[in-house]
């Protein structure tokens, strides 16, 4: 059990820190093509636990506000990275950050992220933000005003774990948003269950449909990935690919590919 009170702290002391798992074209060899993009995934270097990911602490985080300030270390931590990233000549792709909730209720999250991109001096094509359809279901009164201002500043806008939320179809095509990143319990069934290789292709054909890009995120073999690109899906994250590593991980893994 976690209390909301040693979150803080370790927000304070620095305890932290962001994984990243690698985001490739679909078209290429075995592994997928070209890098482009990297997602973001929270964890907590616990003194004496470990390494600790988000299932054991978000829930807290989220019961009360501290998940703000945790969200907004999040999206800095990230833009720190692109920025890194990019004067480093390592990569120039987006960061894609998770985003709570709370973050998306939140009155001017927009102006939020515009001073965080103006503090770390980066553009806002160097982020991407994941939503859930959840989140934008609850808000759907404000969630077109929210998405257009974040896609002003030039940040992508991708709905995570498609598939398995209730987002109104209608809702769908009124939204301006940029990706459908199919859930990976879809993918996880992948070849053998008919229903989950239905369900992935309509998935797939819709967003291509809606002029959206599509990934698919819990790659783990190559009939996986087979499938997926012949399907016409774009981008491919997922074991097979990488896991979610450490930034410096990440570069290693960056440079063993080439
Ligand atoms: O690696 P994985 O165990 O990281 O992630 C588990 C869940 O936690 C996923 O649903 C993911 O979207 C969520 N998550 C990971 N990082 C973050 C984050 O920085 N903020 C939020 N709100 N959720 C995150
Ligand atoms: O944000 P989202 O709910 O999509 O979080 C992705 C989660 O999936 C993270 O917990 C990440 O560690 C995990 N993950 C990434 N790739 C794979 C994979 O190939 N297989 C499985 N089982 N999990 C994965
Ligand atoms: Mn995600
Ligand atoms: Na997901």
């Amino acid at each position: 059990l976690v209390l909301e009170s040693e979150l803080a702290q370790a927000l304070e002391r620095g305890e932290f820190e962001l994984f990243f798992q690698p985001q490739v074209a679909a078209l290429g060899g075995e592994q997928g093509g070209a890098l482009i993009g990297a997602e973001a995934l929270l964890r907590w270097r616990h003194p004496t636990r470990g390494l600790l990911g988000p299932d054991a602490f978000i829930d807290v985080a989220e019961r009360h506000r501290l998940m703000l300030k945790l969200g907004e270390w999040v999206l800095r931590a990230a833009a720190l990275q692109a920025r890194d990233w990019r004067e480093r000549r390592v990569a120039a792709v987006p960061i894609a950050v998770n985003l709570s909730r709370m973050q998306f209720r939140l009155e001017g999250f927009g102006a939020a992220v515009a001073r965080v991109l103006d503090e770390v001096g980066i553009a806002g094509e160097c982020l991407e933000l994941e939503l859930t359809e959840r989140m934008l279901m609850d808000e759907i009164a404000s969630a077109p005003a929210t998405l257009t201002a974040l896609r002003a500043l030039g940040l992508g806008v991708s709905v995570d774990d498609f598939g398995t939320g209730y987002t109104s179809l209608a809702h769908l095509t009124q939204l301006p948003l940029d990706k459908l990143k199919i859930d990976q319990s879809f993918v996880a069934k992948l070849p053998e269950d008919g229903g989950a290789a239905a369900i992935t292709r309509a998935i797939i054909q819709m967003a291509r449909g809606l002029g959206l890009h599509v990934s698919a995120e819990g790659v783990r073999n190559s009939a996986q990935r087979r499938l997926l690109a012949d399907w016409g899906c774009d981008e491919l994250q997922g074991e097979l690919i990488g896991p979610p590593m450490a930034a410096p991980d990440f570069e290693q893994w960056l440079r063993q590919r080439r």
